[in-house]
């Protein structure tokens, strides 16, 4: 009997300790950033510089002529999807002017999230996604709560019907490549395939969905073709995919690793909004973006050759201690955050707005429903750059919910 409590005793004092330690997304560029500011990787013969220091990732962000995103389509995604991947991504892989042109065309039909009618519907697709874990016994977090909801949330950035979600959940994670080999092209096609069928469906009845607007635009006096309607939808189902799900998941094992925190934000839930940036400084779900150099210059104090590939590393330049005091905690009421984590200059994120509604609306939905949240199981999803592993996600997370009341 006594053997028994203690044994119980024990095992909750692991379960408290595993679900700190999952709360936790360490740096790994911390020595080389300090010491050099930037790291070397190979990436399928392409080797690539990463920059690691907050300044310099900005200044080579905001400096498009000389560090070029209109290279060959899927150079500058690392890994590279030069293999995979043939049609544009637009406005993400082209440069100013024509790039100014493009977004122009998107931009308004990407902050549609910032309206009250969006942030309700977000809400309720919300609230569904946890009610459904907080009457189940147990939820694994990446396959049955992230994807699920930003399936269906991407149902509402595209304007289109909430079924046409189990489709794409069907999908995976990666909506176009495969988990383990860089080179496996066969999941790309299923998404081309389906994305050509939506544009004919839309073409021979037009509706109120993205791929309609697209249709109807005008850009720069004439329509656009179905290889650059094909381009920005790639770039919008792709984008926000495993992004997305990946602050979904570390978001909900944060607050299970810190039971304060969530019980800090019931207290003063008008920091939701600082919360959400401190948020994805710390997660920095895209590590890096790359971009290809133009003409032969000086990084770092290295000569970099005109033709080679550098990557702009958010994961590092949120975590840089000459920006951010404490770096590597999260501050829920941090004040200043320049964080880069949905990119910076010309090319940041389109989708933020749609992604930040989906944190804050994540985050009231607990505040209100969730007492608390106990990991279960988890595995952690490592990335490898070169000399760098970095925690990104999860692989699996298995997570029971406690209701409020
Ligand atoms: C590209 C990229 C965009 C790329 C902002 O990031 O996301 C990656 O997940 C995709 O693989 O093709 O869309």
């Amino acid at each position: 009997m006594r053997n028994q409590h203690k044994s119980r005793f024990l095992h909750q004092n692991m379960a408290l300790h595993d679900e700190m330690k999952y709360s936790e997304f360490p740096d790994p560029f911390d020595k080389a950033r300090k010491e050099q500011g930037c790291g070397e990787m190979n990436d399928q013969d392409d080797p690539v510089l990463m920059l690691l220091r907050h300044k310099d990732v900005r200044k080579c962000a905001h400096n498009w002529k000389t560090f070029q995103s209109g290279a060959t389509p899927g150079r500058i995604v690392v890994p590279s999807e030069v293999h995979i991947r043939q049609t544009r991504q637009i406005p993400f892989e082209v440069d100013p002017p024509q790039h100014t042109a493009y977004r122009a065309l998107v931009e308004d039909w990407f902050r549609r999230p910032l309206q009250p009618w969006y942030e309700q519907k977000l809400g309720a697709l919300i609230q569904r996604s946890l009610e459904e874990a907080l009457s189940a016994e147990q939820v694994e977090l990446v396959r049955e709560f992230s994807l699920p909801l930003q399936s269906r949330a991407l149902t509402l950035l595209l304007n289109i019907p909430l079924s046409e979600a189990e489709t794409w959940i069907s999908w995976g994670t990666h909506v176009f490549r495969s988990e383990d080999n860089p080179l496996d092209s066969s999941k790309a096609n299923v998404l081309y395939d389906y994305i050509d069928q939506q544009i004919a469906r839309a073409m021979a009845q037009p509706g109120e969905d993205l791929y309609s607007h697209l249709l109807a635009a005008d850009f720069q006096g004439r329509k656009l073709t179905t290889e650059e309607i094909k381009g920005v939808m790639i770039l919008t189902f792709a984008g926000g995919r495993d992004t997305v799900i990946n602050a979904l998941t570390n978001t909900l094992a944060y607050f299970a690793g810190q039971p304060g925190a969530l019980q800090f934000l019931r207290q003063q839930p008008e920091m939701i909004g600082r919360a959400t940036e401190e948020l994805v400084r710390y997660f920095s779900p895209l590590t890096h973006m790359g971009r290809v150099v133009t003409e032969d210059t000086q990084l770092c104090g290295r000569r970099v050759k005109a033709d080679s590939r550098i990557s702009l590393c958010w994961a590092s330049a949120n975590r840089d201690e000459s920006v951010f005091e404490r770096p590597n905690e999260v501050i829920l009421d941090r004040k200043v955050n320049p964080h880069v984590a949905f990119g910076f200059s010309h090319h940041k994120c389109l989708g933020a707005p749609h992604a930040r509604q989906l944190l804050k609306g994540l985050m009231h939905g607990l505040i209100e429903q969730v007492q608390s949240i106990e990991i279960l199981q988890a595995e952690e999803n490592m990335e490898h750059w070169g000399e760098f592993d970095r925690k990104v996600g999860f692989r699996r997370i298995t997570a029971r919910f406690h209701s409020l009341s």
